[in-house]
């Protein structure tokens, strides 16, 4: 494709399972583009070529002259937007966008947008649920896994759940979500972001043009600056208000999830274990309330839900220890929530802890209280160990070359009702596939005890 001669000037940026949707959407609707990637020989290339013969595709160093020849760059989230060839063309005004604003120019049904540092996949799953529950055609994707131009293949639905991640936002202009909500805000991705306000800024984003913002009251960060005519509602770990999601103790020492006056579950219901879980189920629940959807169906979508895997799951009880596999906790407040979330559950008993890989540039200060509070030992793993080891405080921490070692260390220093944890605080990537990968050789080297 020459690009000069072309009216509809699109390049792509990645040649992930974005990249590759855009392309499949581009071509679907007939629009010429190109595709260029940082890497010399991304995965997928051949495959690609194969596909779409007749599409330009450059692999390497990014080429700000090329790119400036565009009329529009749409840019995957794997690749920063601060990338000087990228910062070039848009600075002589090439317009920048993500796959996400691509599918809002298709659709008409109603989105529930959902993005935070923690919980993302958990909430937009549940929701998705009770959606489903409710009878309701619904798409469920976006960064948990189905890139969102994928969704469009079958068809347009009646409502669409998305998880956004910070990437994904920065590139997304015109959301106009009907119902959005950042779950949480703690430090993650402190490699791709300057400072944490630039983070704050791009998750933020998500609230653009929505008609419904979701608050957790217990989450400063979340609150977001809105127009008027924008309704809000919220939810927090404390006692049910109006508008205000919570979990209320009846007259016989009960806690149930409940909205204003209204008792709705009782906490022991659920399957999903921990405080940091209860809040997801609440955050669902005023989502799901905030688009329309049925109480009943919610409810029942909760009560069969079993969260997902690799999210402080459980693995086995062996010799009198339990083992949970958390190992989608890539960052510092996943692993505080997940620590915070099971401790209180223990009684006597602690926790011995498995951490550590790529810290993607974060500090691990903050998870010396919850270790002070719950940690019976540590063992890590990964680059980042001789960090998280300065602020283990205390209790016993050990070196594991890998995650076989990683158990055998754990299971010798725990004591009969503790939990062995996976949640390594870090991003899997100096020593696993990805963090799927990591949690299987987790689950595995449990089985082999
Ligand atoms: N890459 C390059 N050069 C390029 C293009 C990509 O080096 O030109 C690298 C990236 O740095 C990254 C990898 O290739 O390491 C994949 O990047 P991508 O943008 O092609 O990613 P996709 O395969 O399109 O997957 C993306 C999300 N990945 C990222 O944001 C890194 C997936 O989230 C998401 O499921 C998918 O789109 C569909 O929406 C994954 C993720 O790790 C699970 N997300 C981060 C997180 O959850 O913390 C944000
Ligand atoms: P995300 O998609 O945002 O990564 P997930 O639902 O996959 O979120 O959960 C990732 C990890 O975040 C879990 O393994 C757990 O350690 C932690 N987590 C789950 N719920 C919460 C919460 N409400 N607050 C903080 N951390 C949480």
């Amino acid at each position: 494709m020459s690009l000069i001669a072309s009216d509809n000037r699109r390049i792509i940026i990645g040649l992930g399972a974005t990249g590759i949707s855009c392309a499949r959407h581009l071509a679907r609707k007939g629009v010429p583009f190109a595709v260029v990637d940082t890497r010399e020989n991304p995965a997928g290339l051949e495959d690609f070529k194969a596909a779409f013969p007749d599409v330009d595709v450059r692999c390497g160093e990014l080429d700000a002259d090329y790119l400036t020849q565009a009329s529009e760059l749409i840019v995957s989230p794997g690749v920063a937007i601060s990338h000087p060839a990228i910062r070039a063309a848009a600075d002589k005004g090439v317009h920048l966008c993500g796959d996400i604003d691509l599918f809002i120019r298709e659709i008409n049904a109603p989105v529930i947008a959902i993005t935070g540092s923690n919980a993302k996949s958990t909430v937009t799953t549940l929701v998705g649920e009770m959606a489903a529950a409710a009878g309701i055609d619904v798409g469920v994707g976006g960064n948990l896994g189905t890139p969102v131009l994928d969704m469009l293949a079958e068809g347009e639905q009646a409502l669409y759940v998305l998880e956004l991640s910070s990437f994904q936002l920065e590139t997304c202009h015109d959301l106009r979500a009907n119902v959005a909500t950042v779950l949480n805000i703690s430090p993650d991705h402190q490699d791709r972001y300057p400072d944490m306000q630039a983070y704050y800024q791009a998750k933020h984003r998500i609230f653009r043009g929505c008609g419904h913002a979701v608050v957790n009251r217990d989450d400063a960060l979340t609150s977001p600056l809105l127009p008027k005519g924008v309704t809000t509602s919220a939810f927090h770990l404390g006692r049910a208000d109006l508008n205000l999601f919570g979990v209320t103790r009846d007259d016989t020492g009960n806690d149930w999830l409940a909205v204003g006056q209204e008792k709705l579950l009782p906490v022991s219901e659920l399957k999903i274990r921990g405080q940091h879980n209860v809040a997801n189920a609440l955050a669902a629940l005023a989502l799901g309330k905030a688009a329309g959807l049925p109480m009943e169906a919610m409810l029942e979508a909760l009560r069969k839900f079993g969260g997902l895997k690799h999210r402080c799951q459980w693995v086995a009880d062996k010799a009198g220890v339990s083992y949970f596999n958390d190992s989608k906790g890539t960052n510092v407040g996943a692993t505080v929530a997940a620590l915070d979330g099971l401790g209180p559950t223990l009684g006597d008993a602690r926790i011995v802890l498995i951490a550590g890989g790529d810290g993607k540039g974060a500090e691990f200060d903050d998870l010396a209280a919850p270790l002070a509070r719950y940690g019976r030992a540590v063992v890590l793993i990964g680059t980042d160990a001789p960090r998280i080891r300065e602020v283990v405080g205390a209790i016993e921490c050990r070196d594991a070359s890998d995650m076989d070692e990683a158990v055998t260390l754990a299971t010798e220093m725990a004591e009969e009702g503790d939990i062995v944890l996976l949640s390594p605080a870090c991003a899997s990537f100096d020593m696993f596939k990805n963090f799927n990968a990591r949690g299987d050789m987790f689950i595995a080297a449990v089985e082999k005890l």
